[in-house]
């Protein structure tokens, strides 16, 4: 009595949880509440559907499994009218063995296939684009823009989103312009860190004497924020950035105050669009 109490418990709030997230999803009016920020670009879109597909499947075979089991409990429970039957004894069925082999293995290949379809995307580093190295030390970002012969570093800037009533916080602009691949070259000058902007879809280690990459290609353009997302010393929980997205326009008068400051010409807004692979 007490087992089938306790199954059934478990039962309805397995079953409830699976409601509360899906419902969750629905009525929440954010496009992603389960922990996503909204993507903005390609690469996060892509992340976030192969997450929605593993995730709807898993729900259908929950909401399944659990039926199932809710009818067993409801359909053989001990009851005063049937009084105490004796339970049926039988093993092996090919056909139903063969159809629960069959189709877990289709659902096992469909995301594996969706999965390494996100993966070859996501790691095949585009031709066209800019590149733009982002160095990490303890507890800070430089950013540098080598395609456009602006390497020195820039000053932190206030940011709204991580400032709070009296304390304002100063963070470093990683600055982008709207629809075009950008190629991160991510490495640290000491310990450890990881480049980690969420709303973009890109993580990558920075490590000390090596190179990774990531890219991506922002679609709106604003203010979004970075981290950093390896556990790098006392200030870890500090070293935010921000991914600054500026419009074709901004970011032509963005580039070329950069190099006067930087004691280069102006550069022609048709060379900037050669080197970002875009039309401007
Ligand atoms: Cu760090």
């Amino acid at each position: 009595m007490i087992t089938r109490f306790v199954s059934l418990v478990a039962a309805l709030m397995l079953a409830a949880t699976q409601v509360a997230i899906a419902t969750e999803m629905k009525f929440d009016g954010l496009a992603h509440p389960l922990g996503f920020q909204t993507p903005n670009s390609s690469v996060a879109t892509t992340i976030a559907e192969t997450y929605d597909f593993i995730f709807w499947i898993t729900v259908v075979i929950g909401l399944l499994v659990e039926g199932v089991l809710l009818y067993a409990i409801f359909r053989f429970r001990r009851s005063s009218k049937r009084g105490v039957e004796k339970a049926k004894k039988f093993s092996h069925n090919t056909p139903l063995e063969i159809v629960w082999t069959i189709i877990p293995v289709i659902i096992c290949l469909a995301i594996t296939w969706k999965a390494y379809e996100a993966l070859f995307y996501l790691k095949r580093m585009p031709e066209k684009g800019m590149t733009v190295e982002a160095i990490a030390y303890q507890f800070n970002w430089d950013f540098r823009y080598p395609d456009l012969g602006i390497t020195g570093a820039e000053a932190d800037k206030p940011h709204a989103e991580l400032s709070s009533a009296g304390v304002e916080r100063y963070v470093k602009d990683l600055v982008v312009p709207v629809g075009a691949n950008i190629k991160m070259d991510v490495t640290a000058v000491d310990v450890l860190h990881a480049f980690f902007v969420p709303s973009m879809g890109v993580k990558v280690d920075a490590i000390p004497g090596r190179v990774n990459h990531v890219w991506f290609n922002a679609e709106r353009p604003g203010d979004y924020i970075g981290q950093c997302a390896e556990l790098c010393g006392g200030a870890h929980g500090e070293m935010f950035f921000n991914v600054k997205v500026l419009d074709k326009a901004d970011w032509v008068k963005w580039v070329n105050t950069r190099r006067v400051e930087s004691g280069l010409q102006p550069m022609p807004a048709a060379e900037i669009a050669t080197v970002m692979g875009t039309t401007l």
